[in-house]
This record gives structure tokens, C-alpha cells and sequence, in this order.
């Protein structure tokens, strides 16, 4: 193995995989059992009470698992965590250890042949550890030799830019920003990070027509809102305490539409674990309408249902509480390219909107009729949105659709990009990306007196472009898995294996770390629920969920070791290792920073952000405050917009969906439920009905017939792109499942192998991880 080893092995024995019937509902007791099970096994009685306790409590920890965001206080209930959270917290506070025996026992190539879920079962990384030019095996480093030894590299680069930095989003706000600091204080922007391959698109569609990147509701209005579109996303399985406000929104009558090509467990019956009505009723039928739109089909859903509302608004109809259809108010003051956006519609026949979605005209009227019947709309969304060629112009048209009817800047309504990890969001504030604007880079110069690099750095696509062409030869991951999380897996490990050094910190072991570069390092570092003490003693970090609002979190638990060190120490000793002179002062030219202050005492660091970023005026006190604070967002609080015309901007687009040659299926690459991200908890989707293997497609029954395909067949996948390389998943089980036609589903990270490195969303060069051309090939055939 290694070298040219084609990508990371998985499990291709179907032997204990079982196919029932999908759930209908979400939670209740299964829910609860699954959690307590995995967290009681991994943790013991003792932490688990000491940490489901502490999870998403005032004081406590921010569940390291998606970032819903958590109650204000007097709605915050004494379990306010979900299945999956529990899971996340098992995963992360396992008393099982790696340590270096584990790396004496196995070569890297030995332990590069495991599956994710062996690796991740092998428990919590103890050791800094060292690959060596040529050696098979990882062997122990003491700290200081490793950040001597990667600064060293650093220094030799011909350019800074020869390095690239990547964020995973469950970095703190605290080291996040100590992180772009060294490396803008290194001179190079290559600050890559895992949005870019998941809500970047929200952001680029949201900053050109609203300008600011963030969804505008807050959790009250979710709540109160009396129409909520769920577009895109599986809230059942990958932000389950969302369940709990779509819940309350519709126990006061909220009215609920699921846009998915799959019909999604939560969204169909919800059990709230938390009300004994929950746990032994039948639940509450979350989704009033499901359209089962085709992949890739949603700019034809908002097209068609802003047809309807421009419809609607000629034959005289009216807005519940408006005397027309349109806000006429609001459109007027706040918008400008109104009229060509009509124009755009008018020009859009239904017979497109019809193909575009495979939806009928009247369902989308059925739901057009839902927004008239509302003066409170959000619209949620996720990956099934971001994660295609035309996303940024689809969110642009949920924009427009939420503009029409003035759902912006009114309580009970707007949008809502519903984020990924705990503080991805949060990262993107900390300056943690490729082009920040200038005004952040002006102040972080001013504040820490340095010169920022201007050019703007590499996002992920193009970090693995400039791997692979030699242009980076340094690499390193704060967190993440950067191996299987990028697209096109056989290219991106080829990428990693050809730099000079990569440097990976993180808690868990994955295989980033077996696709080393010629030096390879592995940082382990302490986790959300970990106690984190420093030289001022216990300290706490802060985080901004997805709907801006930015609190404490401080860990309770023992770490796994006694030297490990959190992400904000390895920064700032980095940083000394790379920008101090003998004295131990910050060198001319490199940031003027007092590193060790900041790693002995965060609220340094805090000091820092209030002065650079704007938003945290007050910062230290008003973390104290229940539920901590939230973050300005004019168009929500003021219908401000921070664009050139200083108003919310139309976008008109050309319908434009997806389409494949005959004989071939739309792939989209989804979560199951017993995964988080590229770390996998357990072989079942139990939602799905999946059981004991990950290696299923699921194909709608009368697309099977007509590829001569059936049931429990066991095919390739094999993905079908313009530049004519043919990249291929072996043995995968066959699935007749309820998804849209000509559409199919499995699972990432095992399908990230299909997906084209070039073969991005434009504009935001998110990879298309939602719609991969591909064909079944039976094993055998050629
Ligand atoms: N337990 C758990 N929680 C998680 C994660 C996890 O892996 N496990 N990951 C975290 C991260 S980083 C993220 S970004 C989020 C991801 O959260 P989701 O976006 O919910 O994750 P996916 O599994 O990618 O699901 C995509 C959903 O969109 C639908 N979909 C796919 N393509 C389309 C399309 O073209 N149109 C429409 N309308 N729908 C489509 C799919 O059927 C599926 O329901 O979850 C976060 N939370
Ligand atoms: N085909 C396909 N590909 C996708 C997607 C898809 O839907 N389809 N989704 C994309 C999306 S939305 C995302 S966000 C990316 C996710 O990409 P990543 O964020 O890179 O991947 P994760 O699997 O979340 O990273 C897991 C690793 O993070 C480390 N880790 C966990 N907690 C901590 C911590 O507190 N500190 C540190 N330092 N390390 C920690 C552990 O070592 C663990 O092995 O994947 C993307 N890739
Ligand atoms: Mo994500």
C-alpha cells in the first residue's frame, strides 16, 4: 500500500447489511436509547452524567455537534441535547486512547487500510507524534521539538504562500482568530476552510443581494413564524433540536412545506424526547406539504412560486394582512431590479418550471397559496441547496421570493442557512477565510502593527489544486478530515502525499493523518467538553451559532492526557517557535503580540477581537448574559443593506437545472444518521431503514426497471464527467427507495471519490457533492 494506493479502503462485505422499511418518525424513546447507548458505553456512567449535564447548559458546553442554536433561558430545558449531540459527545469524550503503542503496533499504511469507523472506535489522540522522510511508522515528538521542527519548515518555504492553513468549524472564536493572525503574520491568506465546501454558496448568494453572508431569523422568530419552507436539508438526523422549534412553531399553527427529493424521517412525524407527550404519543407531523423535487431542481421551485405570487398579484389577490400580493412598501424603499426579476418570470414558462423540478404546476400553486395565506415566512436550507453547480443563483431566488413579500427585517420571518458545524459561523468572523475584506485586514494591521497580505489566498478546491501542481508544499489542518472530506479523494490524497511537511491537530484519528506528506506531524489537542486550564487558571471559549448569537463554553471533563494542549496553545506556541526572537519578543515586521499572555489568559484574546472585529463591543460581559449576545444584522434589525446601492438587490436567472444522458442517475452524497461528517459512529441509518452497511444506493423503483437494475443488486458507481476521466466506487447494494425520479442517494465520505475535483459551483467553487452523473455498473460487466 501507500503511494498510489487508489483512496482510503471501506468496508465492501454486504454480509450484515439489512434493508427495512423507512421510519416515518424521528426521536422519542429509540432516540434516547441509541444515545445513551453509545455515550454510556464510551464514556462510563460517570461522565456521561457529568456531561449530558453540562451540554448546552449556562456555564457549561456547546454541543461540538451542529450549530442549531440553543434556547434562551427560560425555554432551555434540563436535556437540551438530541440523539445525535449525545453521540457527538461519546465520540469526542470516549475514555479509549490512542497512544503511541498504537502507532509502534501498525505501520501508517496498516492503519491507512482500517475503515473510518475502526479508526474513530481506537479513541482520543494522547500524543504529538512525528512521521519521518521514509519512515513506515509514527513515532512520539515532545512539543517543543514540534514546533520547532514546523516552524523550521516554515521558514524554508521560497513564500509563504507555499503553505495553506485549513479550518474544520469547530475551532473556538478564541483560537480561530489567534490562528489567522500567524498566518497573515506568516504572509500568506491560504486559509481554506470546510465552508467552502458547505455554506459557501449561502454566503456569496447572500453578501451580493443582502450584504452580510448570515441567515437574518433569530430563534423566536422560527418559532412564531407562520410559514416555514425546510428546503434542502435533514433536520431529523443532522440538526435535531431543530425538530423541537418546528414543533413549537406549529403547535401555533404554523404551517410546514419539506422541499427534498427524499422524503426525510423528521420532517414527516417528530417525537419530542423532552414532553412525556413525545416520548409516548404519536408525535406531531412536522411537514404539511412535501415536494419531492428532482436534485438540483430548486431554482425552478422559487422561480415557480414567485410566478405564482406575480400571478396572484395581476388577478388581485392579497397577502394575509396586505392589500396586495406584493410589499409594495418595502419593495419600493428597500429593492432595486424588481422589474427585470419580473420581467425574468413572466419570460419562464410553467412547462420549464415543470421539468426543471418534476413537480406538477399545481403542487407548487398548492404551496404559492401557503405564502399568501402568511405575513411571516422563513425559508431554511442546507446542503441539497449548496452543494450544486447553480446554488449560489438558487439562493439568490430564495432572496427574491423572500423579498416580494417583504419577509425580511419583519419579526417571524426571513432566511435561514441552517449551518454545519459548531462554529463554522464563527470562524468566518474570526477572519478565518481566503479573501476577507479590506476593512477586517486594515484594523487586525493597526491592532497587532504588521502589514496583512492583500492578495487574496486559496480556498479548498484551489489548496488542492496548488498541492497537487507543487505550488503548496505545507499543509496544515486545524481539526478536520481534510482526506475524505474534499471532493475527488484519489486526487486529494496524491495532493497531501506530495507536500513536504502536513501537519494535522486534531482529537480523533482519521486519515488525514495516513496520507502524510514527506514529514508528517499530529497535534492532539483537547476537545469542546474538555477541561481547559491554563496558567490563570480554567478558561472558556466562545462560539456563534447559525443564527448569530455568540456565547461561553467551557469544558467540565478530564482530558485524555495531562500534556495535551488546547488549540489555543498550540497556537500561540507556534507562533512564538515561528515570529520570536532569542529575547522571546515578536520580531520586526511580524505581529506585535504578547503570545504567551494570550495562551495564559483568553480573555487577552477576547480583548483583541473587541478591537478588531465589529460586533463584540463588551465582549467579556456580555458573554455572561444569558445565552450570551447577538451579532448585528441590519437587514433583520433595520432593513439596512450594506451594498453599493445601499438596498437589497434582485437577481433575475435563467431557469437552469441539471440533466443526464438516458441510462445514467443524478447522484446526491448524503449523511446517514450515525455519522458525523467523515467520522462514523455506526454502520446503520436507522431512519432510512438502512441497517449493518454503508454501502447502499437508493434508486427510485421505476428508474431501476428501466436501467434493467433491481433491488439488491449489487453495482459500481461510476461517475461520468466532462473531463472524460471515469472515476469509480466499487460494490455498492442496490436500494428501490422513495426518492425523486432519476435521482439517486448514498452515502459521503465512501461516494466522495466520484466527485469531480473540478466540478464546482460557480462563483463559490463549492464541490457539487449533490448532483455526480453517474451510471450503475453491474460487477462484471465493462
Ligand atoms: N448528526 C450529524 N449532524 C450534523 C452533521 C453530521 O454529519 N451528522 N454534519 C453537520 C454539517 S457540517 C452540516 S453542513 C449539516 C448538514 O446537514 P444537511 O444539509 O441536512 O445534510 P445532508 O445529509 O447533506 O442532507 C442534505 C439533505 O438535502 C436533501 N437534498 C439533496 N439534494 C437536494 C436538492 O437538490 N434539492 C433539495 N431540495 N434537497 C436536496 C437530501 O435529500 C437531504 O435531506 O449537518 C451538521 N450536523
Ligand atoms: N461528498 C460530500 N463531501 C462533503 C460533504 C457532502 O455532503 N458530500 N459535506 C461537506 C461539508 S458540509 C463539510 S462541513 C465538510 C467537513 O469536513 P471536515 O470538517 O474537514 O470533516 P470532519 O469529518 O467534521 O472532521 C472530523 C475530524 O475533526 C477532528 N476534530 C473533531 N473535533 C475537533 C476539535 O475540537 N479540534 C480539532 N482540532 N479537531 C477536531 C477529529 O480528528 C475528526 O477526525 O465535508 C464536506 N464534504
Ligand atoms: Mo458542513
Amino acid at each position: 500500500m501507500g503511494g498510489m494506493a487508489p483512496t482510503p479502503p471501506d468496508d465492501l462485505d454486504h454480509a450484515d447489511l439489512e434493508v427495512g422499511r423507512p421510519k416515518r418518525t424521528s426521536a422519542g424513546i429509540p432516540g434516547v436509547a441509541s444515545a445513551m447507548r453509545h455515550t454510556l458505553r464510551e464514556l462510563g456512567p460517570l461522565r456521561t452524567v457529568q456531561g449530558l449535564a453540562r451540554m448546552n447548559q449556562a456555564g457549561g458546553f456547546d454541543c461540538m455537534s451542529c450549530a442549531w442554536p440553543d434556547p434562551g433561558a427560560p425555554d432551555r430545558s434540563h436535556a437540551e441535547f438530541c440523539e445525535n449531540g449525545a453521540k457527538a459527545l461519546a465520540s469526542e469524550a470516549t475514555r479509549k486512547r490512542v497512544r503511541p503503542e498504537l502507532f509502534a503496533e501498525h505501520t501508517i499504511d496498516e492503519l491507512y487500510a482500517r475503515d473510518d469507523h475502526w479508526l474513530n472506535r481506537q479513541g482520543r489522540l494522547t500524543t504529538p507524534m512525528i512521521r519521518e522522510d521514509g519512515d513506515a511508522h509514527y513515532r512520539p515528538i515532545a512539543w517543543d521539538d514540534a514546533f520547532a521542527r514546523i516552524a523550521a519548515e516554515l521558514r524554508g518555504l521560497d513564500s509563504p504562500d507555499e503553505a495553506a492553513f485549513y479550518t474544520s468549524g469547530r475551532t473556538s472564536n478564541e483560537a480561530a482568530f489567534l490562528y489567522q493572525l500567524m498566518v497573515r503574520g506568516l504572509g500568506t491568506n491560504n486559509l481554506p476552510d470546510c465552508s467552502n465546501m458547505c455554506h459557501e454558496s449561502s454566503g456569496e448568494a447572500l453578501v451580493s443581494t443582502i450584504g452580510i453572508g448570515k441567515g437574518s431569523v433569530t430563534l423566536h422568530d422560527v418559532e412564531t413564524a407562520k410559514l416555514i419552507l425546510v428546503a434542502g436539508q435533514n433536520p431529523g438526523t443532522n440538526h435535531p433540536r431543530m425538530l423541537t422549534s418546528l414543533e413549537r412553531a406549529k403547535q401555533q399553527g404554523a404551517k410546514i412545506v419539506a422541499i427534498n427529493p427524499l422524503p426525510e424521517a423528521g420532517l414527516t412525524h417528530y417525537r419530542n424526547p423532552q414532553t412525556v407527550h413525545g416520548v409516548v404519543g404519536r408525535g406531531t407531523r412536522i411537514a404539511d406539504v412535501h415536494l419531492q423535487v428532482r436534485l438540483g431542481g430548486d431554482l425552478g421551485v422559487f422561480q415557480g412560486l414567485g410566478k405564482f405570487l406575480l400571478e396572484a398579484e395581476d388577478a388581485g389577490r392579497r397577502t394575509l394582512g396586505m392589500a396586495s400580493v406584493l410589499d409594495h412598501a418595502f419593495l419600493d424603499r428597500h429593492t432595486v431590479g424588481l422589474d427585470e426579476y419580473l420581467d425574468g418570470l413572466r419570460a419562464t414558462p410553467w412547462t420549464d418550471v415543470e421539468a426543471a423540478t418534476g413537480l406538477a404546476e399545481s403542487a407548487i400553486r398548492e404551496v404559492g397559496e401557503l405564502l399568501l395565506a402568511s405575513d411571516r415566512t422563513v425559508v431554511a436550507w442546507a446542503m441539497g441547496l449548496t452543494q450544486h453547480k447553480h446554488s449560489v443563483a438558487t439562493i439568490q431566488e430564495i432572496v427574491n421570493l423572500v423579498l416580494l413579500q417583504g419577509n425580511l427585517g419583519r419579526p417571524g420571518a426571513g432566511l435561514l442557512p441552517v449551518r454545519g458545524h459548531s462554529n463554522v459561523q464563527g470562524d468566518r468572523t474570526m477572519g478565518i477565510y481566503e479573501k476577507m475584506p479590506e476593512t477586517f485586514l486594515h484594523r487586525l494591521g493597526q491592532e497587532f502593527a504588521f502589514t496583512p497580505p492583500r492578495a487574496p489566498g486559496h480556498d479548498t478546491v484551489d489548496t488542492i489544486r496548488a498541492m497537487r501542481d507543487g505550488r503548496v508544499r505545507f499543509f496544515l489542518g486545524m481539526g478536520g478530515n481534510f482526506l475524505k472530506a474534499a471532493p475527488d479523494t484519489a486526487v486529494t490524497e496524491a495532493a497531501l502525499r506530495s507536500c513536504a511537511m502536513t501537519v494535522q491537530v486534531s482529537t480523533k484519528l482519521n486519515h488525514s493523518h495516513l496520507a502524510p506528506g514527506r514529514t508528517a506531524l499530529i497535534l492532539p489537542t483537547l476537545g469542546r467538553a474538555d477541561l481547559d486550564v491554563q496558567a490563570t487558571g480554567r478558561q472558556r471559549v466562545t462560539v456563534e451559532d447559525s443564527m448569530s448569537m455568540v456565547h461561553a463554553s467551557s469544558g467540565n471533563l478530564r482530558p485524555p492526557a495531562d500534556d495535551l494542549l488546547s488549540e489555543v496553545a498550540i497556537v500561540c506556541r507556534l507562533a512564538r517557535a515561528l515570529f520570536h526572537d532569542e529575547q522571546g519578543r515578536p520580531r520586526p515586521g511580524t505581529p506585535q503580540v504578547d503570545w504567551q499572555a494570550a495562551e495564559d489568559d483568553y480573555r487577552v484574546i477576547r480583548r483583541h477581537i473587541e478591537a478588531v472585529v465589529p460586533g463584540f463591543v463588551d465582549y467579556e460581559r456580555r458573554i455572561d448574559e444569558p445565552g450570551g449576545f447577538r451579532l448585528p444584522h441590519a437587514p433583520h434589525e433595520e432593513r439596512r443593506f450594506a451594498t453599493a446601492s445601499e438596498r437589497a438587490h434582485f437577481t433575475r436567472t435563467p431557469l437552469w437545472w441539471p440533466t443526464v444522458p438516458p441510462g445514467r442517475l443524478l447522484l446526491q452524497t448524503l449523511r446517514s444518521h450515525d455519522q458525523y461528517n467523515t467520522t462514523v459512529y455506526g454502520p446503520d441509518d436507522r431512519y432510512r431503514g438502512i441497517r449493518g452497511g454503508r454501502r447502499v444506493v437508493l434508486v427510485n423503483p421505476n428508474d431501476l426497471a428501466e436501467l434493467g437494475t433491481a433491488d439488491g443488486d449489487v453495482v459500481d458507481l461510476v461517475s461520468e464527467f466532462t473531463d472524460g476521466v471515469e472515476r469509480r466506487a466499487p460494490g455498492f447494494r442496490v436500494v428501490a427507495y422513495d426518492t425523486a425520479k432519476g435521482c439517486a442517494a448514498a452515502y459521503f465520505p465512501e461516494t466522495n471519490v466520484l466527485v469531480p475535483l473540478d466540478s464546482t459551483a460557480d462563483r463559490s467553487q463549492t464541490p457539487t457533492s449533490k448532483s455526480v452523473v453517474v451510471r450503475l455498473e453491474h460487477a462484471g460487466a465493462v
